[in-house]
């Protein structure tokens, strides 16, 4: 893609720069996408096939997706909102207590669809067929995270992946 940049402080070049595209590869729509981690509890039972088999049913697409392991330090950013909270120091020793699998999803209304799919933070208080009423261990081991809002899951997509992480 030719870029044509004018440097307005003099008034006087036209630069012309070839540069690659910085957009994403598909055009995604806001309030389309959520962020979700598929969470240490759920990944040591064997159960990321299952909860990815859920969501692909629910009519999600897959934009981005890693397998990892999150620090502390990491964990505890992402969380850092649930800093004053009484569970903050749990929920980040837990969440950096072994591999997650991170995960960009597609569908229209994407965070209230999803929130619909996972059911309550309480999986004894999850509708059934709900991912954490079927694979959830506890409040705190609730199987997978999803984003609260249209504006989180952009942050959060943004935390884990780059542009060309996602197709
Ligand atoms: P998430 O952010 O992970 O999708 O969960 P959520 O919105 O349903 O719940 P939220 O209030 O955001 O809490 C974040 C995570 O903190 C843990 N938690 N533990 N011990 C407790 O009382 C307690 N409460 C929350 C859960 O792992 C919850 O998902
Ligand atoms: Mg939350």
């Amino acid at each position: 893609m030719w870029l044509k940049k004018t440097n307005n402080v003099s008034g006087l070049f036209d630069i012309t720069t070839k540069c690659i595209s910085l957009q994403p590869k598909k055009n995604i729509m806001a309030g389309n996408i959520t962020f979700t981690m598929i969470k240490p509890d759920a990944v040591e039972a064997n159960n990321i096939g299952p909860i990815l088999a859920k969501i692909n049913q629910a009519g999600f697409r897959i934009v981005a997706m890693k397998y990892m392991k999150l620090s502390a330090e990491t964990a505890g950013k992402f969380y850092e909102v649930h800093k004053e909270r009484p569970f903050y120091g749990e929920l980040v020793s837990y969440m950096s207590s072994g591999p997650i699998v991170a995960a960009v999803l597609e569908k229209a209304n994407a965070v209230a669809e999803y929130r619909t799919l996972i059911g309550a933070t309480d999986p004894t208080k999850a509708d059934e067929g709900t991912i954490r009423k079927l694979f959830a261990k506890s409040i705190a081991a609730n199987a997978v995270h999803g984003s609260d809002s249209d504006e989180n899951a952009n942050i959060e997509a943004n935390f884990f992946f780059s542009q060309i992480e996602r197709f």
